[in-house]
């Protein structure tokens, strides 16, 4: 099966609307003419997305994220930002349960599924994130910290369909040291295979995985490269238009 390479930036804490404008000044020169086909998605701040999408009104090929949501509706939930608002001004994806998320600010996996439920019933997208710690990885945990994350995560979610799945091992995450390969190429293929157990063999072909972790110019072919490696949740080396078209053409 074959499935279309997703690559996302995601800013984190950086770039307000004036970086953000500059970054988009200089990416959309290289990227008008990008031959390949992967779908490319920016998660700026959420104070930064309404000057985003605006920037890129016209160009149907670059898609928005937020980097989280509130599993509220609305109401008296002070700092929040739901669904509704994040649609209302043209958001596409939103990625959950980023490592940074959960070691940082605790969140669940109830949460996080609650987040994805919320995600998806607002016909969003979820970039529905797991990842080990170094420590669980070298305990042996792989296998059922990743499954415990997937199967809690997305309890109660029927349809994959508009799911997609970053593999990011903490460990890699910011860290300059990136999985080999092979590493993520064995790990992506252990989690669709859990995808398959509870969602049967279609939904786990058709699922894209992206993987995530100091992705740069200089690996991302032989990581996008392999069969269950779908494209790249990429931070750090998003940041420059420069670096983050490097990566892009590497995947062509
Ligand atoms: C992992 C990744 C983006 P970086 O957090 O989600 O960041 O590429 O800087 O490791």
């Amino acid at each position: 099966m074959s499935r279309n390479l997703i690559i996302a930036a995601n800013w984190k804490l950086n770039k307000g609307p004036a970086d953000a404008a500059a970054f988009l000044d200089a990416f959309c020169v290289v990227a008008k003419d990008f031959k390949g086909t992967a779908d490319i998605v920016l998660a700026p701040s959420f104070l930064t997305i309404p000057s985003v999408v605006t920037k890129l009104d016209g160009c149907d090929r670059i898609a928005v994220a937020s980097q989280n949501v509130s599993e509220q509706e609305s109401g008296a939930f002070t700092g929040e930002v739901s669904t509704c608002m994040l649609k209302e001004v043209g958001v596409q994806y939103v990625i959950l349960g980023h490592s940074e998320r959960r070691s940082i600010y605790g969140e669940s996996d109830a949460l996080i599924n609650a987040k994805v439920k919320k995600t998806l019933a607002a016909g969003l997208k979820p970039i529905f994130c797991i990842g080990e710690t170094l420590a669980e990885r070298e305990g042996g945990k792989l296998e059922s910290v990743l499954t415990t994350q997937i199967t809690d995560g997305l309890k109660d979610v029927a349809d994959l369909s508009d799911v997609v799945i970053a593999y990011e091992p903490v460990w890699a995450i910011g860290t300059g040291v990136t999985a080999s390969a092979e590493q993520a190429q064995d790990t992506h293929k252990f989690v669709r295979s859990v995808i398959a157990n509870l969602y049967g063999q279609s939904a786990a072909d058709a699922v894209r995985i992206q993987y995530g972790g100091s992705v740069k110019p200089a690996n991302a072919a032989e990581l996008l490269g392999q069969p269950d490696i779908d494209g790249a949740l990429v931070g750090g080396a998003a940041l420059e238009a420069e670096s983050f078209f490097g990566i892009l053409e590497n995947s062509a």
